[in-house]
């Protein structure tokens, strides 16, 4: 039986998605828009501009993969003291959602093996605050269903305090409540259903989660001891215990090139020495200049550099990546590390199971020496689902992720006041 429908005609419904821009549409589009940057390179119902009340706007391009489900592309980052967009992503999206379950009696590669994609869900108008929803034409839906889905939510959110500070008079107090674009979208695989959340922050911070909800699989109560935890009562319905382990796959193009570098750095501590005061810590710089598969570990960070923005202090730009709590699975070499590194190949597009045979079928096949000159990063970030009586019903979103926030892409911090705005480096206190 074929479910495929092929769709030679992506085009959306452009009515329908007249008002696309978000701006306008959430608390925190109080201000005006600024004046149209440089065109996006998508017609305008594939474009989120939005403009948040602290004067930063994201601009990017969306598209539905019909495995991947939602891309985003193209994705820059303008804050109110920079004259043009700053790109920051070629491409952002899931890499894979691997789930093995504890008895060895399943494991599925949700992307590529479940139709995922295809299973993109109809938001309410209340599950997405203050936002717009727009239409998504999905593809290689079933015959039978509706392709055109109105899954793709665009919102903003506050996120509480971005920076406070006592001022020098005494009823002065500097603080600014962030901002932040949301956009995410909802698919179902089997019983449960994900949420893929983008969250661009006004100070610059893309943070990727993925939020696992609907329910527990109906057909795994039946774990044996170690395997599972009784959620009915008694000791009944033991809900097997089973790993989420989601892949991103993040293609940079810092400053519009795809030339970026990518450094690790570690810190080692040392006891005081005679006569020292203090232990001492010493920071060091590795140059990741072939394909790594690589592990977080404490003291430890990576960046992604571009190879010829600086800011205006003069230092390069970079995008510092910051890991999410993870429990690393170590049942298959494709999740056995928690980042990969891989110089960009249009074949490599799934962490696991991946449909194209290019020397291999998973990432870690493809960390195989090659220079790393346009990296394409791959986070793993694994959860281990012990489910709890709380989990009955419907199941509450456990979330799962990580972010990536600038370093030196602005010469301060971009939210800052304009009264503050001359203490960059080793200022001399005024007055
Ligand atoms: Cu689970």
């Amino acid at each position: 039986m074929s479910r495929a429908r092929s769709r030679a005609a992506v085009g959306l419904s452009v009515a329908a998605l007249a008002a696309g821009a978000t701006t306008g549409a959430g608390p925190a589009a109080a201000q005006p828009k600024a004046a149209p940057a440089a065109a996006a390179d998508c017609s305008a119902a594939y474009q989120i501009e939005q403009q948040l009340s602290s004067g930063t706007t994201w601009r990017m391009c969306w598209r539905y993969d019909n495995k991947a489900g939602l891309v985003l592309e193209n994705i820059s980052y303008q804050p109110k003291g920079e004259a043009a967009p700053i790109k920051v992503l070629n491409s952002a999206r899931l890499g894979q959602v691997h789930v093995p379950y504890d008895d060895g009696k399943a494991e599925y590669d949700d992307l590529t093996g479940q139709p995922f994609a295809q299973s993109l869900m109809n938001l309410a108008p209340g599950e997405c605050p203050g936002g717009t929803i727009r239409t998504v034409k999905v593809p290689d839906v079933w015959t039978s269903d509706n392709p055109n889905v109105k899954g793709l939510c665009t919102t903003t959110r506050s996120r509480g305090h971005a920076y406070r500070m006592q001022g020098n008079e005494a009823n002065k107090v500097y603080q600014a409540q962030g901002k932040d674009l949301l956009v995410y979208a909802v698919n179902q695989v089997g019983w449960y259903e994900y949420i893929t959340e983008w969250r661009f922050q006004d100070d610059g911070t893309v943070t990727m989660n993925v939020g696992a909800t609907g329910s527990l699989s109906y057909e795994d109560y039946d774990a044996g001891d170690g395997r599972g935890w009784p959620i009915g009562k008694g000791a009944k319905a033991y809900a097997t215990s089973h790993s989420h382990n989601v892949f991103w796959r993040l293609d940079f193009g810092l400053d519009g090139s795809s030339k970026n570098g990518v450094e690790q750095y570690d810190s080692a501590v040392t006891a005081p020495a005679r006569g020292q005061q203090a232990p001492t810590t010493k920071t060091t710089r590795t140059k990741v200049t072939k394909e790594l598969a690589a592990d977080a570990k404490t003291y430890r960070w990576w960046r992604v550099v571009s190879a010829t923005g600086k800011n205006k202090d003069g230092h390069a730009r970079s995008y510092e990546i910051v890991p999410g709590a993870s429990t690393k699975y170590p049942g298959r070499s494709f999740t056995k590390h928690d980042l990969y590194f891989t110089q960009y190949n249009n074949c490599e597009l799934f962490a696991s199971n991946n449909p194209g045979s290019c020397g291999g079928k998973s990432v870690d096949k493809w960390v195989n020496g090659q220079s790393l000159t346009h990296p394409v990063v791959w986070m793993n970030v694994g959860f281990h689902h012990i489910a709890r009586d709380e989990d009955q019903q419907p199941m509450p979103v456990h979330w799962q992720g990580f972010s990536i926030a600038p370093r030196d892409v602005t010469a301060m911090n971009p939210l800052t006041p304009a009264e503050l705005g001359w203490q960059n480096g080793h200022w001399e206190p005024r007055g």
